[in-house]
């Protein structure tokens, strides 16, 4: 397999653009070799400007469920192109899109429409202290929330893959609301709560997905909503990245937990750059223009963004067992590669959630980032970089989630599990 272009346009890349992309994680530095560089999806595939072909376990880090090309989507954007990029100005389809989302979740009354995922979490972290006139919040080592000033405190994602526990950049000023506790631990978000009595909110991804996948314990969740709810705290769930893709409720589907505000991107968008962030109207109204907590965006609620998102929901709503399918995929995944790599004395740590999978080389079970960070990213690496050119594309990194699309078959996942043995029996 040839991708000298790749090579020559990544050199080219770099030239004019920092590190060659314009996300971190996509440079490939963490697994070596050479980003590839992508001329078409197709469904379940990839195919890059060499013209190699991959099954995609990636699929935009998220937002496609159903795939590349899905034509429905694809529909719904040209028809709505035809009658103007954006304008600046309310259009009927935002509505739309928000009445679809509060009617599925009982506890959103009013949701708000952003451009990204980072747009939407630092938007509602401002509106939990707005609402409660409180300065410090809580996050766990190894969940990412985006880029934030605040947020880039022992975060996951690209943070994690390159071992750096926030960035230079960010004032300590900034971060010194931002107090850490331990996933899946409850003492440790009780010792946030001794140490300050002015704690707005605790933000969590109650499905980890940015320090590999790593759900939270249902115990553990109900003790978080407990705490937040005695304290005064408000409970953020980040649902960017299981939002749509755990089940139709995300995270909400695995849990009897009601957090109080919920924040989406990725599936939201149908593969347009769509965030949002909604909750019980009590919190929403002290936004502005009804409320004081000050937040806005020239292209939120982006008529094809929104048509976008609007078509993605309708077709997840519609197709009653589509979560089901998917979620038998990935197990048949990563059980068929546990298995695999097993026969080769190597272990693997797996789990899956919905359309959303994981697997660390790592032989002990993993609960929390610094679990997660004794993985054996030296041997995943090499797995990636093989995998690779058996044609399958998995996240670049060790601390990221792998993606199930509709566009994939049992044939499909049983081909990559007959290469998955090839690769561990050449790694053992
Ligand atoms: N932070 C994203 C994954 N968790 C990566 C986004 C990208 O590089 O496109």
């Amino acid at each position: 397999m040839s991708i000298k272009k790749s090579i020559a346009a990544f050199n080219e890349a770099k030239e004019v653009i920092p590190g060659g992309v314009d996300s971190p994680v996509r440079a490939f530095k963490s697994v070596g070799g050479t980003p590839l560089f992508i001329a078409k999806g197709e469904g379940a595939k990839l195919i890059d400007i060499d013209g190699n072909h991959y099954i995609d376990f990636v699929q935009s880090w998220g937002p496609l469920i159903f795939g590349h090309g899905d034509k429905t989507i694809e529909n719904a954007v040209l028809e709505a192109v035809k009658d103007g990029l954006s304008f600046g100005a309310p259009t009927l389809v935002e509505t739309d899109l928000a009445k679809d989302i509060c009617t599925l979740f009982d506890n959103i009354d009013k949701v708000r429409f952003v451009s990204s995922g980072t747009e939407a979490v630092m938007s509602a972290i401002r509106l939990a202290r707005g609402f409660t006139g409180r300065d410090d919040i809580v996050k766990f080592e190894g969940c990412y929330h985006g880029h934030s000033d605040s947020l880039l405190v022992q975060a996951g994602s690209g943070m994690a893959t390159f071992g750096t526990p926030s960035s230079p950049g960010v004032p300590a000023d900034l971060t010194k609301h931002t107090l850490l506790a331990t996933y899946n631990d409850i003492e440790s978000v009780k010792k946030c709560f001794d140490n300050s009595s002015d704690i707005a909110c605790v933000i969590i991804e109650p499905i980890a997905g940015n320090m590999g996948l790593i759900p939270a314990d249902e115990a553990f969740l109900k003790e978080l909503a407990t705490l937040c709810h005695d304290r005064g705290a408000l409970l953020i769930f980040d649902e960017v990245m299981s939002g749509f893709r755990a089940s139709l409720k995300g995270a909400q589907g695995h849990t009897s937990v009601v957090p109080d505000i919920v924040t989406f991107g990725k599936v939201i968008g149908g593969g347009m750059p769509v965030g949002a962030f909604g909750g019980r109207a009590e919190i929403m109204n002290v936004l502005s223009p009804d409320g004081p907590v000050y937040q806005a965006g020239t292209l939120s609620g982006n008529p094809i963004a929104m048509q976008a998102g609007l078509a993605s929901l309708k077709q997840l709503q519609s197709d009653t067992t589509l979560y089901n399918r998917l979620e038998s995929l990935g197990k048949r995944l990563v059980v068929g590669m546990q298995e695999a790599a097993k026969e080769q004395g190597i272990s693997l740590q797996v789990d899956v959630r919905g359309s959303m999978f994981g697997f660390f080389f790592n032989d002990q079970p993993v609960k929390n980032f610094d679990d997660a960070l004794k993985s054996d990213t030296t041997m995943f690496a090499a797995f990636h970089q093989k995998m690779l050119a058996e044609g399958v594309y998995f996240a670049c990194s060790q601390f990221e989630t792998g993606f199930i699309c509709a566009a994939m078959n049992e044939e499909m996942i049983d081909s990559v599990i007959e290469k998955s043995k090839k690769v561990f029996g050449q790694l053992a």
